[in-house]
């Protein structure tokens, strides 16, 4: 798979392309690709953004730029690339990311990821260039760039001999192989700390009712999910400044 980013901080990729996952993949033949728009930019002074229409706080990165960009980095018109690959706007308001959407562009062979920053992208951007506008979760970031991270991250680690066992990454959390639950707790050596002692069934070796206990667990954090686990008041108590200790 080739992988190009299009951010007007590159730099900020190369950390992440020293991740071992990151390294096996391009050891393999995968390819990750950072460009600035900012060597594109038909404006003076390196100018690639503009205050918005309308007023309000921020700036916005401008469709011009982006045109002259993915022009000088594809050599054809952006309108058009997109129906040749995968061009993928990083913006809040866009599709959820999530681990079918993962397997999805985990299948693509060309990628392009576009990172907003600031105020985020003119709008069309998004509308002429991009195929899709994708989200890593209901929150703000700063820039596209760590939204970026994220999609490289999952979809990398999908890639056949990524990650150092083959079956690592079937049976993770949200994956068909677990019907779509988050992944069953786990637990090494000691086999008891501090009275805190491992499920027993894990030393059995009995290995179906050890499928058996997984699948259970997996399936009750699923139903329960990962937030349901309510405060403990205990904890919370003793946190709050001016409470006991
Ligand atoms: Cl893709 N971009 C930004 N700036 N914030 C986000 C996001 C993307 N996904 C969630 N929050």
């Amino acid at each position: 798979m080739q992988l190009d980013v299009v951010s007007l901080f590159p730099e900020w990729f190369d950390w992440f392309s020293t991740q071992r996952h990151v390294r096996n993949a391009l050891a393999r033949g995968h390819e990750v690709r950072t460009f600035n728009p900012r060597d594109w930019t038909p404006l003076s002074g390196g100018q690639v953004d503009d205050t918005p229409f309308g007023g309000g706080a921020g700036m916005v990165l401008r469709v011009d730029v982006m045109d002259q960009a993915l022009r000088g980095i594809y050599g054809q018109d952006p309108v058009d690339l997109r129906t040749q690959r995968r061009v993928i706007a990083l913006t809040p308001g866009g599709r959820m990311l999530d681990d079918a959407f993962v397997d999805e562009l985990a299948a693509e062979p060309a990628i392009t990821l576009l990172c907003g920053r600031y105020e985020g992208f003119d709008e069309r951007i998004v509308q002429h260039f991009a195929s899709d506008a994708v989200s890593v979760g209901r929150y703000v970031l700063s820039g596209g760039e760590l939204a970026a991270m994220v999609v490289m991250d999952t979809v990398l680690r999908k890639q056949p001999g990524a990650l150092g066992h083959a079956e690592s990454s079937l049976e993770e959390s949200f994956s068909r192989a677990l019907g779509g639950d988050p992944e069953y707790p786990h637990y090494t050596r000691p086999a008891e700390y501090r009275g805190w002692k491992v499920p027993p069934v894990l030393l059995s070796g009995h290995h179906e009712e050890i499928a058996g206990w997984r699948r259970m667990r997996s399936h009750e954090r699923g139903v329960v999910g990962p937030t349901a686990r309510p405060p403990d008041p205990e904890i919370t108590e003793r946190r709050r400044p001016g409470g006991p200790d």
